[in-house]
């Protein structure tokens, strides 16, 4: 075997982080570590460390596996791809392009992941999703008011804010690389708070947290945003508000009681709030992904939007908001696929709809995606594929949505390619990826498949060629500057520095969801540990999911800490779960980690706006295990 010796990578995660890397193979073993010219990731975290491991894992594919009497067996290559191949042929001849689907999500965000669709554009549709598992309804609410996500760079945390709110984000957690920054926050004589709706090491690491409830952020930022108009408190929002008028006069006309009720917060705290604000301003707002999976995930960043506004995010550095941002901004556009004919179904909720259909989806493909574990009503998504007359998952390891595949296919992960790009949904750079290790097994890289499924289908298509070449253009880029072996820094505009759009502030607020009677939202969040569903390699992990609740809630069930329970989702679906106590919750609600085997059969499949996946809009009861 032949030895490479300190290649420059990026962690593949779909994390804002985006480490860049150091990969070393000596022929047995893969070693890692922090890429340091990329300023913000300068250490590795554990998740991102195990790569190491898992490249070199015996958990890997090896070989294409087809299901034959029910069993995944193992066959070669040319078998997997002329059977692919001789369904997609027969779909198409008989219920057009759109009779196939393909679905790819969050596995890894290389570059190159966004390339398979050419193969679709060239037979002439497809069928695919639409909106995301992940942020969809807080983009939508923060493009409803500023016409796009506004990108926050993270210097304007790091040399201006003397305040971060987070709102819900537990950064400590799921975004470790921002604690140096807010550290510069504190050298500045400035704070940390947190909104949560519970206690987090985010919260713990905070000079102060609030507790609010379950999508109870809205209220709360409107009954602030009603604060400040009312007291005359802030200056200069309003030439870069389209509607202030209209803004001003629906946040005071607001009933301030309801709104504090919404949001489960008391007046002291509310006004402690306030004065916090005032206090450490220029505060940066910081939103999380969990508090936007709600049926009104858009309304709740409006409003957060909304605050932000009138607390000078357009003219005072450090006081804009954070979410997210397009990690591909830079993919170049003349290589994204374009697909003349899609139809898209709402992420969450294709597997409901398929059975009215017309044409039917006859061939499924999935990649960098595990919808069995990861999507709202994860049974109803192992029903859909057991539906669809042919189903192929191209992963690296035998996912739960693999074990439901007819057709298996191994894939290479990014240390195994060479060329490949990695941007960040929170920073600045972008990594330039070069090949540590050889292949695994027979595992072959994602563009080399769908080449050679073209090939077999008679079409000219080439989109290992298509990666070479976008590595060429990014490597030639004008925007990009080389800071190091393999990292490139771009000089992205800030949104709050250089929009010349006016925000349309919202003028009306949602509806409360009320539960079933009796029965406990259902909150799923993250966890350190490991990243969204891949948590099979994760060393000594509960073996059974642990439920937090508040005590009192427990009791309401028959039920205390330490004892095992048996959670009911509104469709039926059950998980057994570990009881633990935890009276820093609210009562009405769960809180039940994200990522293992049957969580989401506890969840419901519904789209909220900008077509979202609302995990939270979830109840559930208890039974004692
Ligand atoms: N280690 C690790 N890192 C990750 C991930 C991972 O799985 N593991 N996943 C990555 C991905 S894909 C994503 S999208 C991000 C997620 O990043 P985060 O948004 O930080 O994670 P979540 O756990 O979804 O939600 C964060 C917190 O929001 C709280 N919360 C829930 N509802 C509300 C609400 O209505 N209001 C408020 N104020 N708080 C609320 C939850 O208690 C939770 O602690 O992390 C990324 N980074
Ligand atoms: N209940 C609940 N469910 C959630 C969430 C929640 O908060 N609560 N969070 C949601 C969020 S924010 C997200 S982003 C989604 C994420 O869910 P998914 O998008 O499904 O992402 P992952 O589980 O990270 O990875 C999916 C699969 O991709 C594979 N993979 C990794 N790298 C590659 C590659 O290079 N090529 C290929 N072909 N496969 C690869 C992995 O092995 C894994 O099996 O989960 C969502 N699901
Ligand atoms: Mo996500």
């Amino acid at each position: 075997m032949s030895v490479w010796r300190g290649k420059t990578t990026a962690c593949p995660y779909d994390c804002p982080d985006a480490c860049a890397m150091k990969g070393m193979f000596d022929g047995t073993s893969v070693t890692l570590e922090p890429n340091t010219d990329l300023p913000y990731t300068t250490f590795l975290c554990g998740k991102g460390l195990r790569w190491a491991s898992r490249a070199t894992s015996s958990e890997r594919l090896t070989s294409p596996m087809l299901r034959r009497e029910g069993a995944l067996v193992p066959v070669s290559w040319d078998e997997a791809l002329d059977v692919w191949a001789e369904k997609v042929r027969a779909a198409v001849s008989r219920h057009g392009p759109l009779s196939l689907m393909h679905l790819s999500s969050a596995g890894s965000l290389y570059f190159s992941k966004l390339l398979p669709p050419h193969l679709f554009a060239a037979l002439g549709g497809y069928t695919t999703k639409k909106g995301n598992l992940c942020s969809s309804a807080g983009s939508f609410g923060l493009a409803e008011n500023f016409g796009e996500v506004p990108v926050t760079r993270p210097e304007s945390l790091a040399e201006h804010a003397r305040g971060v709110l987070f709102w819900g984000r537990n950064a400590l957690e799921t975004h470790a690389h921002v604690v140096p920054p807010l550290r510069r926050v504190r050298g500045r004589g400035g704070e940390i708070a947190a909104l949560e709706i519970r206690e987090t090491p985010t919260t713990r690491f905070a000079d102060r947290w609030w507790r609010v409830n379950p999508g109870g952020d809205w209220a709360l930022a409107a009954w602030l945003c009603a604060a400040l108009l009312e007291e005359g408190a802030c200056g200069g929002w309003r030439e870069h508000v389209e509607n202030p008028e209209e803004f001003e006069r629906a946040a005071r006309s607001l009933d301030g009681a309801s709104l504090l009720g919404a949001a489960g917060v008391s007046a002291e705290c509310a006004s402690e709030l306030l004065e916090w604000l005032k206090r450490f301003a220029p505060v940066t707002h910081y939103a999380a992904f969990g508090a936007q999976r709600y049926m009104h995930g858009d309304a709740q960043f409006r409003w957060i939007g909304a605050l932000a506004v009138l607390l000078g995010a357009f003219s005072e550095p450090g006081a804009g908001l954070a979410f997210s941002k397009d990690e591909m901004a830079l993919f170049p556009p003349d290589l994204l696929p374009k697909v003349e004919r899609a139809r898209r179904l709402p992420v969450a909720t294709w597997p409901v709809e398929l059975e009215s259909l017309d044409p039917p989806v006859e061939v499924l493909s999935i990649s960098g995606a595990n919808p069995v574990r990861q999507s709202p009503g994860s049974d109803l998504v192992r029903a859909a594929l057991r539906k669809i007359p042919f189903t192929v998952c191209i992963d690296f390891v035998l996912s739960d949505t693999a074990k439901e595949a007819d057709l298996v296919l191994p894939t290479t992960t990014f240390l195994e390619e060479e060329g490949d790009w990695k941007g960040s949904y929170w920073h600045n750079y972008v990594v330039r990826s070069e090949r540590v290790l050889p292949p695994r097994g027979e595992s072959l890289e994602e563009t080399d498949i769908f080449t050679r499924l073209a090939g077999r289908l008679g079409l000219s298509l080439d989109l290992t060629a298509m990666k070479r070449e976008a590595d060429r253009i990014m490597l030639a880029s004008p925007l990009l500057e080389r800071v190091g072996d393999g990292i490139y820094r771009w000089d992205e505009p800030d949104y709050w520095r250089t929009s010349r759009r006016k925000a349309s502030l919202p003028v009306s607020v949602p509806e409360a969801a009320e539960g079933p009677e009796g029965a406990l939202r259902l909150v799923t969040v993250h966890r350190k540990e490991y990243i969204n569903g891949q948590s099979w390699d994760v060393p000594s992990l509960e073996p059974i999911p642990p439920l937090s609740v508040h005590p009192a809630d427990a009791a309401s069930f028959g039920l205390k800490g330490g004892e095992e329970a048996v959670a009911r989702g509104r469709r039926g679906g059950t998980l057994r779960v570990a009881v633990r106590e935890d009276a820093s919750l609210g009562r009405g609600y769960c809180v039940l980690p994200q990522g293992t085997e049957g969580v989401n059969a506890l969840t419901d499949p519904l789209a909220s706006p900008g077509f979202g996946a609302p995990f939270a809009e979830s109840w559930i009861t208890l039974d004692k295990g």
